[in-house]
């Protein structure tokens, strides 16, 4: 899979991506991982990239001519007629692991990370095939909520995981949180392991994990039920 960004912040990018599974998947070619300045795409002195909106108000906006010089830059360079540009702002649709499984069918994405106050509609018009949000907060810029799609993507690609680490039997995958697990000791200061899972029963083991996460899940996300 092949991922552009497009941001103001390319230092930011640096380290998590850097890091264990991700730095595995890309030093493997799995993932095709580059990222980009956009001030590359301004042309006048100052590298000017916002402007103050029409009507007034607070806060400045990232101009479209960067942004579609750009786009149409990174989309000239191979055959990339697929490539699907997304863009991150609080006004987005809520990313979710069924989206991160729908993303990581693709071949090509161009992701999209602006300043907080936003971009000129033009943008969405003309450039933008999806606009997402990873949660309902702000956030100073669109540089992290670029980095959890990729993390997120990018771990569900064939062979990205190995067998040990398959992504299964998780959290959001069955619509339950995951139920408790312990490892060795089996008593650490005074807290014990549950006798069932030392107890070689399977069945048994089975039957507590899944009343477990059902319990857990109706307690802290009820929604998910
Ligand atoms: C983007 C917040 C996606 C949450 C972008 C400021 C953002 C964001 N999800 N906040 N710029």
């Amino acid at each position: 899979m092949k991922i552009d960004v497009l941001t103001l912040f390319p230092a930011m990018f640096a380290g998590p991506l850097d890091e264990s599974i991700i730095k595995r998947a890309r030093q493997k070619g799995l993932l095709d991982l580059k990222i980009h300045d956009l001030r590359q795409w301004t042309h006048d002195r100052h590298r000017t990239v916002d402007d103050r909106p029409f009507g007034g108000g607070p806060g400045m906006l990232l101009k479209p001519e960067p942004l579609f010089e750009a786009v149409e830059s990174l989309k000239a360079g191979e055959s990339r007629e697929g490539m699907k540009v997304i863009l991150f702002s609080p006004g987005g649709r809520k990313f979710s692991q069924q989206i991160a499984r729908e993303l990581a069918t693709e071949k090509d994405l161009l992701l999209v990370t602006g300043h907080y106050e936003g971009f000129d509609e033009r943008v969405r018009e003309g450039l933008v095939d999806d606009e997402l949000s990873i949660g309902d907060y702000v956030l100073t810029n669109g540089a992290l909520p670029a980095m959890v799609v990729i993390d997120a993507v990018t771990r569900l690609l064939p062979g990205v995981l190995g067998d040990d680490e398959s992504s299964h039997d998780e959290s959001f995958s069955h619509g339950l949180l995951e139920y408790p697990q312990y490892t060795r000791p089996a008593e650490f200061r005074g807290m014990k392991v549950p006798d069932v899972l030392l107890s070689g029963n399977h069945a048994e083991i089975e039957k507590w994990r899944r009343e477990q996460a059902q319990a857990r899940t109706r307690e802290r996300r009820p929604d998910l039920l």
